[in-house]
């Protein structure tokens, strides 16, 4: 911070890293939410008089700034209803489905996106009040594209990055929404627009030089827009996987994870789900798999369990309701036909379980499914690989996962085709050891080696290469 209370490097991100709690007398505290971002960001924050600007997770509460560990957090207020529209409506009814291959169809929505486009300007001017001359500054993500260029008409002194932490779509899709040339100008005004794949990358490149004046360099991954050069890239997130590596190890997960087994019977074979309960995941796509081996008598319940933990997510958007009705439907017929008494075939959590839990059910597991129609990336799959510390296990990836470009030693599936999910299933169940280990140790290698902290500098050297020779480690 200089002496006027101003930041030289902000991350601007739907939430803030700390979640406000309001007790029933009016009280309020601060609760940590520890995720993948906040811990990658953390250590860079401290090391440049870092701020965060975002919203604390309840609305219509006003709030001071406030420092914690070294970060000055700056909060943002929203209304109840902005947060229906802006948020809900649309973010994640509009432009999470529409990103994500339109899984379900998008709502476009005239209301919410006055809504979306005067929280984004919210969001700008609190980071244009914060940010000393020459700051550089972060943006997170889809609930906040138009940020980079609100920001920049405010302070064009700036140097901004956006990271787009979903899939960007593909082009013909992207083309239905009504704001799509506002959209990807709003994205134009960062220095340099981030995506999990050159694909995303790509697709960009392709909207921006057909739906705004921006136009083509000679180069591959920039254009021209505006008098500027706005380049673009591809950065694979990842998690703090030498923590995760620790973590599995100690004794206290591992006794864990032999008494999961012991509870759940101790079952020859231990296949896993984990994912927040999103129509995106294909939950029901790996229950059905799971359903028809059973019936076609290829796998027999009484030795082979699933347990899929489905943690709860954004419960008022309709989607997600009737989702949660299919997958709980699904759960409840399998078992119906084929659980014993005391012995369910699938176990299934809708339940938010604390980290060291989670990772002793990774630990436990000897199959993990992650299945997804659409991910941006998916840590889940990194998360587990993390955990198999003595190589064993087998990874079921989709090929729909920006991950399935890094971890191509998993058994890559297409998440429709159901004979192959079936199919490959069942290999991953009875894989020779070695063969097993052989691809473990590829998949760990690239996973310990390309960390989250790697991720955010691998971002903020492509935004900044002069403040990269001179930051601290
Ligand atoms: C978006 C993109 C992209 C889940 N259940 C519990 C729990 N989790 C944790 C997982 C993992 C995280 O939540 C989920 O991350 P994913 O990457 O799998 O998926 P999204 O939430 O959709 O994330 C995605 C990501 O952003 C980053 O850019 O990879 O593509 O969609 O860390 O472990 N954590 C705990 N209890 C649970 O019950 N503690």
């Amino acid at each position: 911070m200089d002496d006027t209370g101003a930041s030289d490097f902000i991350v601007v991100a739907n939430r803030l890293p700390v979640d406000l709690v309001v007790d029933e007398d009016g009280g309020k505290s601060w609760k940590r939410s520890p995720g993948g971002l906040v811990t990658a960001m953390e250590p860079l924050l401290r090391g440049r008089d870092g701020a965060w600007v975002g919203w604390p997770g309840v609305p219509d509460v006003e709030v001071e700034p406030l420092e914690q560990d070294g970060v000055v957090l700056h909060p943002v207020r929203l209304s109840a209803a902005e947060v229906a529209e802006y948020y809900e409506g649309f973010s994640n009814a509009t432009l999470w489905p529409l990103y994500h291959d339109v899984i379900v169809p998008p709502i476009y929505d005239r209301t919410w996106w006055h809504t979306y486009v005067r929280v984004n300007q919210r969001f700008a001017e609190a980071a244009a009040k914060v940010a000393a001359p020459g700051a550089t500054v972060w943006i997170q993500d889809y609930q906040l594209q138009l940020v980079p260029g609100q920001l920049r008409e405010l302070r064009p002194d700036l140097r901004i990055g956006f990271f787009l932490h979903i899939p960007f779509p593909p082009t013909e899709l992207f083309m239905q929404l009504p704001w799509r040339t506002q959209i990807v100008e709003g994205l134009l005004g960062a220095d340099l627009v981030g995506f999990h794949t050159l694909g995303g990358a790509r697709n960009f490149r392709w909207l921006a030089t057909h739906l705004s004046d921006a136009t083509a360099t000679g180069r591959t991954r920039e254009i021209d827009y505006g008098g500027r050069t706005v380049r673009m890239g591809a950065f694979p997130i990842s998690i703090d996987s030498g923590e995760l590596d620790q973590l599995a190890r100690e004794p206290a997960t591992r006794a864990r994870a032999a008494e999961i087994r012991t509870e759940l019977g101790d079952p020859k074979r231990v296949v896993l789900g984990v994912d927040r309960l999103d129509y995106t995941k294909g939950i029901n796509v790996r229950l059905i798999a799971f359903h028809e081996l059973l019936v076609d008598g290829r796998i027999d319940a009484a030795d082979t369990v699933m347990v899929q933990i489905a943690t709860p997510s954004r419960e008022r958007v309709d989607a997600y309701q009737k989702m949660r009705d299919d997958i709980e439907l699904t759960v409840g017929r399998m078992n119906g036909e084929f659980a014993r008494v005391g012995h369910p075939a699938v176990h299934y959590l809708h339940q938010s379980l604390p980290r060291d839990e989670l990772a002793a059910f990774f630990v436990a597991a000897d199959v993990m499914l992650v299945t997804p129609l659409r991910d941006g990336m998916n840590l889940v799959a990194k998360e587990y690989v993390a955990c198999k510390f003595d190589l064993s296990g087998a990874l079921v990836l989709s090929e729909f996962t920006g991950a399935a470009i890094e971890l191509n030693q998993a058994l890559l599936v297409n998440p429709h085709d159901l004979d192959g999910v079936k199919n490959t299933l069942y290999e991953a169940l009875t894989m020779p050891a070695a063969q097993g280990r052989r691809r473990m140790r590829a998949l760990r290698r690239q996973v310990l080696s390309h960390d989250v902290d790697r991720w955010a500098r691998s971002f903020l050297d492509a935004l900044d290469p002069d403040a990269a020779m001179a930051s601290p480690g």
